[in-house]
């Protein structure tokens, strides 16, 4: 890769058991403060959030599983008119592995050239799991702001892949976990989220019905209509 990489940081679309589980989504933190220090480090970034974009649209997997967000077909056309050189997918819960997989999956039929980088939760715990798909490229453990911009300059530059810490890859067919990066001591030294790269005034839309609930919830099969609502929050 040797032009200025662009990248396309995809909140994937959510599954959920219809009955016992709400539909919700706020502002995707993390990608906000990754897409932020791309911008810092001059690399061209994109963002598509799945759930927010296709929050209304439901389908019925079968065996009381909904899937909401942006349909497939819709997520194709979004990747091909962004025309991304990296796709970076977050994936914060370990039960939504089957979606990640899926548009890894669906980026390569896209264009197998197309490299996937997963971040988040589960690959930070697993860092060997989804790496066995061979779909998924990369893994970045932790916190992505300083890991994923030296990734892609190094892929850029054609460097030694074994110094970047806090990343996961594929050498000759074998999964390789890198030693992990030590956290970011001086938060301030962070740029703030990049807000302006994502509508931001639709997460209150999405959420600003609960009155002191922070995130939009709503059961599958109904609408965001405030009676039809019911007030979660979340518990851990
Ligand atoms: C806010 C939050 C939510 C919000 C979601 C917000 C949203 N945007 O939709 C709500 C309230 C909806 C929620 C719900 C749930 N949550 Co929650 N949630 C959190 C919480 C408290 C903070 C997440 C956050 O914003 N972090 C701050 C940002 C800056 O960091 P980040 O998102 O992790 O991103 C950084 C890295 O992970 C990485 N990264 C992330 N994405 C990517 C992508 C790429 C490409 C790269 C390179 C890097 C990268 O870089 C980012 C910057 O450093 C975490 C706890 C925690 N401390 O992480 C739990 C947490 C993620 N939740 C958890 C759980 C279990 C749930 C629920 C399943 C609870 C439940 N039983 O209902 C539900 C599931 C929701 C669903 N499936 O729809 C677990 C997940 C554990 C797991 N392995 O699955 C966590 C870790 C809490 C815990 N310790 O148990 N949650």
């Amino acid at each position: 890769m040797k032009r200025k990489a662009r990248i396309l940081l995809i909140e994937p679309p959510r599954t959920i058991y219809g009955s016992g589980e709400t539909k919700r989504h706020g502002f995707p933190l993390g990608l906000g403060y990754l897409a932020a220090s791309l911008e810092q480090a001059d690399i061209e970034v994109n963002v598509l959030d799945c759930v927010l974009e296709g929050f209304d649209t439901e389908q019925e997997l079968g065996n009381n599983l909904f899937r909401y967000g942006l349909s497939d077909r819709e997520i194709i056309r979004e990747i091909e008119s962004a025309q991304p050189d990296i796709v970076g997918i977050s994936n914060l819960f370990s039960d939504q592995i089957a979606v990640v997989r899926a548009l890894c999956q669906l980026v390569k039929e896209i264009d197998p050239d197309l490299l996937t980088v997963v971040g988040g939760n589960h690959v930070t715990a697993l860092p060997e799991h989804l790496l066995t798909s061979h779909c998924v490229d990369f893994i970045v453990q932790g916190e992505g702001e300083a890991i994923l911009p030296e990734l892609i300059s190094v892929l850029i530059e054609g460097g030694d892949l074994s110094g970047v810490r806090g990343i996961g890859y594929k050498r000759d067919g074998q999964v390789v976990i890198n030693a992990r990066r030590a956290p970011i001591e001086d938060l301030d030294s962070l740029p703030f989220p990049a807000r302006h790269l994502f509508p931001f005034e639709r997460y209150f839309r999405i959420t600003s019905t609960f009155g002191d609930s922070i995130w939009g919830v709503v059961s599958p099969g109904r609408k965001k209509k405030s009676d039809q609502l019911r007030p979660v929050m979340p518990t851990y």
